[in-house]
């Protein structure tokens, strides 16, 4: 998708951990927008960038196919969605150009409470759930571990308690949900945030010199925070 635009289209996550502020970090960049009745366009008033509130797995895969320009999206499912196309042989269509400082988590590795954790070399010939498969694939590679992948879309920590899998790979910020489920995290594989995702290659139309006046604008008020 090639198409000549001279508005930019930002995707962000519709409800969830990463709406609000996302919005409020937006907003404090000088956006405003009048919103549809439907709420899931919101028209760009101050400047020319329009939002779209979609689902956070969709926002990569808007972008790859020129939909959205850019997207406020957690690392993880971004990181998750590089590493796929990698796997399959296809070319980066986007990657991240900003990280924005909220919604931080890390992907962990969590095993029983019982467990006496020494190495990964422990995973070897057991079944881990998670979401985000890609990832732990790569990540056993590097470890030379062979471990069975258990995909399931949620309810990732209660697997191991219904007997589907021995180990989990999951997000986690307080650990608390592990806790409650009898798990312990005993290993990061990649620290979160959300970030600001972009296509892999510059604009060619009016959507660079916007693109480059709201990064100006995100990158002021990011400062500021710190
Ligand atoms: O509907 P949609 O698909 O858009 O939303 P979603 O349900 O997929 O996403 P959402 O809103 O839950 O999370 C959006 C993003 O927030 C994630 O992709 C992460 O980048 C980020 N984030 C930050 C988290 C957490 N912190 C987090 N704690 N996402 C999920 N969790 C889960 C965690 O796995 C556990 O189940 O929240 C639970 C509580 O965590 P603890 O460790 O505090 O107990
Ligand atoms: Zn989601």
């Amino acid at each position: 998708n090639s198409a000549v635009r001279d508005r930019l289209r930002i995707a962000i996550q519709k409800s969830g951990r990463l709406s609000e502020p996302a919005r409020a970090l937006l907003a404090s960049s000088g956006l405003s927008w009048r919103e549809s009745r439907d709420k899931l366009f919101c028209y760009g008033e101050s400047l020319p960038v329009d939002l779209l509130l979609v689902r956070d797995d969709d926002i990569p895969g808007l972008i790859a196919e020129g939909v959205c320009d850019l997207g406020i999206v957690g690392r993880n499912v971004l990181r998750e969605l590089i590493n796929e196309r990698e796997e399959s042989g296809k070319p980066a269509a986007f990657r991240e150009w900003r990280a924005l400082g909220f919604g931080g988590c890390r992907l962990s590795i969590a095993v029983p409470d019982v467990w006496d954790w020494q190495s990964p070399t422990q995973l070897a010939g057991k079944r881990i759930a998670t979401t985000y498969p890609n990832q732990l694939r790569a990540w056993l590679r590097t470890q030379g571990v062979q471990a069975d992948i258990v995909m399931l879309n949620g309810s990732v920590e209660i697997a191991p308690r219904l007997g589907q899998a021995d180990a989990i790979c999951d997000l986690v910020s307080s650990g608390a949900t592990l806790a409650a489920n009898q798990l312990k995290p005993v290993l990061d594989i990649l620290q979160s945030e959300a970030v600001l995702a972009g296509p892999a290659h510059p604009f060619a139309d009016a959507r660079a010199d916007l693109a480059d006046l709201l990064l100006r604008r995100m990158d002021g008020v990011l400062r500021i925070r710190d």
